[in-house]
């Protein structure tokens, strides 16, 4: 079994689709080791993109993270990284495969609706971005 970070964004969650979202990543095999709302502010989303700060969209990625409230979790599953990227689908909703997350639930491009880690080692990086190992601990 290994973790990963999903971040259900400030459009799905403003748009009450918090708990569909969650329930359909349970659906799909994923048990909820840790979850929690928060809000952003903009030295955390600057942080938490910062791969990102010379793509011609950061700013407004930043400004679009910090926009509302969010729900981050750690996700287990047996290779939970690639799963969760196949279920969540392509970053562009138009592309993203039939059932996964962001063809169900995601607005665009910018607005998709969910973050997931895409490796093992930004997953541990992530998680610790929003949760402590006492989060983890004894489940
Ligand atoms: P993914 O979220 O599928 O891993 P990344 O890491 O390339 O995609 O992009 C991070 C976030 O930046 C995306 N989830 C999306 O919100 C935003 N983003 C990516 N590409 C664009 C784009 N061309 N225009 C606007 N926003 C974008």
């Amino acid at each position: 079994m290994s973790l990963t970070l999903a971040i259900v964004k400030p459009d799905a969650v403003a748009s009450k689709k918090t708990g569909a979202i969650v329930a359909h990543l349970e659906r799909e095999g994923f048990t909820i080791r840790a979850l929690r709302m928060t809000r952003l502010n903009r030295g955390q989303a600057e942080s938490f993109y910062g791969v990102h700060r010379e793509r011609p969209f950061f700013q407004s990625l930043v400004s679009f993270m910090t926009s509302g409230p969010v729900a981050a979790m750690v996700l287990e599953a047996d290779d939970a990284v690639p799963r969760l990227r196949e279920a969540i689908g392509a970053t562009d909703p138009a592309e993203a495969a039939p059932d996964t997350v962001r063809a169900l639930f995601a607005e665009s491009k910018e607005r998709n609706a969910i973050h997931a880690s895409d490796s093992d080692e930004n997953a541990e990086i992530e998680i610790g971005f929003f949760f402590s190992t006492s989060d983890l601990l004894a489940l």
